[in-house]
């Protein structure tokens, strides 16, 4: 399967992203994992990502865009993969878009996971305490949900009208929703299959 896993900042996507994958037997691209994987490696494009990470803002788009074609074009993605926290422009979903067209490639499904507003913020707190991430700061929490509801929200609209928009409610225990993000992902097989 190619599925999108989207949401706001604290959703739940990486989190969702690393099971479901391992269960589907797919490779799970964390755009934010790349990132700070080269901001930990000090490489150029690390020192890029950090100055817009810092800020709560989105990494340009033809940074973010070129990482993700080179990472989908490798072997392991070749039978499917599942993206954490890409696209999230519309000028992301038009590259995905001619990104799968020449691999002859679609979406399955775009997973939204809902959350309520306090409970995102309360969870990044408790992140920012245990992982001291240098976005996860109150201030920067707020720019970080405002550029989602700015950017990325509108998006929803553009899976929802092309039929994949899955809703997944994102409350409640982790465990709890991998059962519901599969309950979701099944319906979907079922009716490709029918
Ligand atoms: P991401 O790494 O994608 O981070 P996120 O949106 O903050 O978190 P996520 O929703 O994955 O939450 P998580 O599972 O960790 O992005 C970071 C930054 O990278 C962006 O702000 C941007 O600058 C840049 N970036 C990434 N992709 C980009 C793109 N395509 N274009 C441009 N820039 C891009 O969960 C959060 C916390 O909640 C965790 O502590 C977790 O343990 C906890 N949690 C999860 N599920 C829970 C549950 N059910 N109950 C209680 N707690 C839960």
């Amino acid at each position: 399967m190619r599925i999108i896993l989207m949401g706001p900042p604290g959703a739940g996507k990486g989190t969702q992203a690393k099971v479901v994958a391992a269960r589907l037997e797919i490779p799970a691209i964390s755009t934010g994992d790349i990132f700070r994987a080269n901001v930990s490696e000090g490489t150029p494009l690390g020192l890029e990502a950090k100055r817009y990470m810092d800020a709560g803002d989105y990494v340009p788009d033809e940074v973010t865009n070129g990482m993700v074609r080179d990472r989908i074009a490798e072997s392991d993605a070749r039978n499917g993969f599942l993206l954490d926290g890409y696209p999230r422009t519309v000028a992301q979903v038009a590259e995905l878009d001619s990104m799968l067209e020449s691999s002859g490639h679609a979406i399955d499904a775009a997973v939204v996971l809902t959350v309520d507003e306090d409970e995102l913020v309360q969870r990044l707190l408790t992140r920012a305490k245990i992982e001291g991430r240098a976005d996860d700061t109150e201030d920067v929490i707020r720019k970080r949900q405002n550029v989602y509801n700015e950017q990325t929200a509108p998006l929803l609209e553009v899976y929802a009208g092309r039929g994949l928009l899955v809703e997944v409610d994102g409350m409640g225990e982790v465990a709890e929703v991998t059962d519901r993000v599969f309950a979701e992902l099944d319906r979907v097989r079922g009716e490709a299959a029918s």
